[in-house]
């Protein structure tokens, strides 16, 4: 008997599932592979049932053969060992970014004269709403503010972008690229608190009241079902901070990250030119653990900045910080730097590394940005986060726009570079 093979990442199995099953029965033995959480989390929405369940699901439907965990995106691992004689999929793999799974199937099977085989996706109603409602899951509270710590888990390091919009959310949520071979996306959204303010012509100096800020986070989980690490500036007073918690937590935040700095503070970007004042250790500490107290759930995060190295009080103190800060009750530990090189930044990890293992770091390289990811996750940090290059692409296009415009009296010589009406219509979703 042939065997055919298809692989599903998928929480609930709809009648496109089933057209394929019934498809590939008429070649020979019917093989599903249930695609596992760290290959899914690349390239599709994260799980919302484990593993196992997915396996038990699709083994329970009549006429399958047999259930592989497949633990990659791409085939090779399961052609290897399966060596099927066909592969089906939806044709919607026909165009990119899939067409890189349809490309790496049919290269390895037809080593052996194996075969692809395409049938037609099933866009219906009943599957839109399904689709939907999955989606919808994901974006409710209790299962986006868990989401970070299942990340922290699954991802060798987990990358967090800037969203200050629905629409820059929009982008994160949806931006998936498929390169040499492997599929990538946002795990996470940073609101970014001097994003937030230059998005409203404010300064970043805790301006922009709660308010508004809960504004832009609801606008952002509005339309999104990433997980929310927030920009708590200093936190502001512990008396204010334990509410500002509270808050968050209910509304499906996964993390705040809180600087140890007091009075009027500034962005960490200006170091030393402008006046800030770091905070002392016992005051921060008591701040970090009074959140801890009132928090209700243990999904949340309270991570602790430490200024030392923007302030150039040394990396004795930033260590000192650093685990005081642990010991007072804080899951996470942002060390910042606004050095082109990120040497201190990676001696910080290190040394911090000696003496926990365990704690999450989280880095900002927007100085020192020729550090890749991976040689980030081999010094230990956890969590990378890319703070302001939404912003910063989107202004500079903007203006060239408005300049444009007014020299040449019309927008004629400004369309080729626009998004299509067409598709800025289609990046949003109707309910
Ligand atoms: C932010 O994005 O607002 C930050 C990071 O706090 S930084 O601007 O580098 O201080
Ligand atoms: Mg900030």
């Amino acid at each position: 008997m042939a065997k055919i093979y298809t692989c599903f990442s998928t929480d609930i199995i709809h009648e496109g599932h089933l057209h394929i099953i019934e498809e590939a029965r008429k070649y020979g033995d019917v093989y599903i592979g249930v695609l596992s959480d760290e290959a899914t989390i690349k390239y599709n929405k994260f799980p919302t049932i484990p593993l196992e369940e997915r396996v038990e699901m699709i083994r329970k439907i009549p006429g399958v053969k047999d259930v592989i965990v497949q633990d990659d995106v791409m085939y090779d691992k399961v052609v290897a060992e399966l060596k099927p004689d066909y592969i089906i999929h939806g044709d919607n793999w026909k165009v990119p970014p899939l067409s890189a799974l349809r490309d790496n199937a049919e290269k390895l099977l037809s080593a052996y004269g194996g075969k692809v085989i395409d049938v037609p996706y099933t866009y219906n109603e009943n599957v839109r709403r399904v689709d939907k409602r999955v989606n919808e899951k994901l974006a409710m509270p209790e299962y986006r503010r868990k989401r970070l710590k299942q990340l922290l888990k699954l991802r060798p390091i987990v990358k967090a972008m800037e969203v200050h919009s629905g629409l820059t959310g929009l982008i994160v949520e949806k931006t998936v690229v498929e390169h040499e071979g492997e599929f990538d996306q946002f795990d996470a959204m940073w609101i970014s608190s001097l994003c937030d303010s230059t998005a409203k012509g404010k300064p970043d100096i805790e301006l922009v009241d709660m308010t508004s800020r809960f504004r832009t986070i609801d606008d952002v989980m509005d339309v999104t079902t990433k997980p929310v690490i927030f920009d708590g500036d200093t936190g502001g007073l512990t008396e204010h901070f334990v509410y500002l918690v509270r808050s968050l937590e209910r509304m499906g935040v996964s993390a705040i990250i809180i600087e140890d700095k007091t009075g009027l503070k500034k962005n960490s970007l200006f170091g030393t030119e402008v006046e800030q004042t770091q905070d002392d250790i016992p005051h921060f500490c008591e701040k970090i653990a009074a959140g801890k107290r009132v928090q209700l759930t243990d999904e949340f995060m309270i991570i602790a900045r430490i200024e030392s190295l923007i302030l150039e009080r040394g990396m004795e103190d930033a260590l000192e910080r650093a685990h005081a800060f642990v010991k007072a009750g804080a899951d996470g530990i942002m060390i910042h730097s606004r050095k082109k090189d990120p040497a201190e930044i990676l001696e910080f990890c290190d040394k911090f590394r000696k003496d926990n293992k365990e704690t999450p770091i989280v880095v900002v390289p927007t100085s020192f940005n020729s550090i890749t990811e991976e040689e980030l996750a081999k010094h230990g940090v956890n969590i990378v986060i890319y703070a302001n290059q939404l912003t910063r692409s989107a202004f500079p296009a903007m203006e060239q726009t408005a300049k444009d415009i007014l020299k040449y009296h019309r927008a004629k010589e400004v369309d080729d570079r626009l998004m299509p009406i067409k598709d800025i219509i289609s990046l949003i979703d109707e309910l």
